[in-house]
């Protein structure tokens, strides 16, 4: 409807309050998108194992570039019609608030001053994502507060430092603070013995665990610092394009959840098992619309990557050299926190 309003105020058939008018200019990121033939997503200013890295022959690869691909799928039709434009954890914001990005898939957590203050807009949450400590198995470690004094080094520009602040504040826990800009250099650093411990995201530090040159070197705790939800971050406003992005990560959790994946998507499309696979893969008429897609967005998605879990696989799960859990990011059927929203 909003995109209707913009086109007849291009064609000058309409006079419009000066309300409507800057309602409609603010809706613009999906026309852009569409008008550009081409999606820009986030990437990484190096490598960030397993969500957004670039492969021996030069292409991205991993979860988040996975989900740019598939919302590119979603609007445009095609995973090839991303541009992954590489950002640090701190160019984030700025790049979408200037509109360098159209969207920043970056297992960006909601907190409420990014929500708040930075003029953005967060989705559901897509993946869950825990804040953990490792540290080197010769200092015998049993829990964070065996690391007492020592150097905790931390990624600059990310929810880690508050979060590693927050519980130490709280647990009484004296510690030395060592940021750095880069995966790369925090590894580098830790690997080399300039810290005690490294306190980051889940993933992160069992993707560090593993390329280190002996994994039992390192170990990571028990003790969760924190839980963080992870969302796909629009600028305010743009509340056509987060429908698309909701609906897109809820397509894909029902894929699993029905069990459609991208080697029976065809099978399923031809033969639908329930109503809502009817609705999901486009059989019923008139359900792309209305998000201002094609009605088979979702197969196209589905078909291009296939559905949440095979992405998960894939990218960082058992498919991959990873070996990430499901964990708390499995359907709420299989023990996870995960669910979809009712396409009805
Ligand atoms: N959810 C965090 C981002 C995830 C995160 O904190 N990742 C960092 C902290 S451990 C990391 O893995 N850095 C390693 C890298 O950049 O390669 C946020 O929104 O700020």
């Amino acid at each position: 409807m909003k995109r209707q309003i913009t086109n007849l105020i291009a064609a000058g058939t309409l006079a419009l309050s000066g309300a409507v008018a800057a309602q409609a200019q603010d809706q613009g990121v999906l026309d852009t998108i569409i008008e550009r033939d081409s999606l820009l997503c986030t990437g990484h200013n190096g490598s960030y194992l397993g969500f957004a890295e670039v492969d021996a022959q030069g292409a991205w690869q991993g979860f988040d570039i996975e989900f740019c691909k598939a919302l590119a799928t979603a609007i445009l039709g095609s995973p090839d019609k991303v541009q992954i434009i590489p950002v640090s954890w701190a160019q984030r914001f700025p790049a979408i608030q200037s509109g360098d990005i159209d969207v920043i898939i970056k297992v960006t957590g909601w907190t409420m001053t990014r929500d708040t203050e930075l003029g953005l807009q967060y989705s559901r949450p897509y993946f869950i994502g825990p804040f953990y400590v490792m540290s080197k198995t010769e200092l015998g470690a049993t829990g964070i507060a065996d690391l007492e004094g020592g150097v905790f080094c931390v990624n600059a520009g990310t929810t880690i430092e508050r979060v590693l602040t927050d519980y130490m504040e709280t647990k009484g826990i004296a510690y030395e603070p060592l940021a750095f800009e880069k995966g790369e250099e925090l590894r580098a650093a830790f690997y080399a013995g300039r810290c005690d411990a490294i306190a980051g995201f889940g993933p992160f530090l069992s993707a560090t665990r593993i390329n280190a040159e002996n994994p039992d070197d390192y170990e990571i705790l028990g003790d969760v610092l924190a839980l963080e939800p992870e969302g796909i971050v629009v600028r305010q406003g743009e509340d056509d394009f987060l429908d698309v992005i909701n609906w897109m990560v809820s397509a894909l959790l029902m894929a699993e959840e029905a069990g459609v994946t991208q080697a029976n998507v065809d099978e399923m499309k031809a033969n639908p098992p329930s109503a809502s696979v009817e609705r999901l893969l486009g059989v019923t008429p008139g359900v792309g619309e209305r998000l201002g897609l094609s009605d088979d967005w979702a197969y196209n998605v589905i078909k291009t990557v296939g559905n949440y879990g095979e992405i998960y696989d894939r990218t960082v799960g058992d498919g991959s050299r990873y070996k990430l859990p499901r964990g708390l990011n499995n359907l709420w059927n299989n023990g996870g926190l995960l669910y979809p929203l009712v396409m009805d």
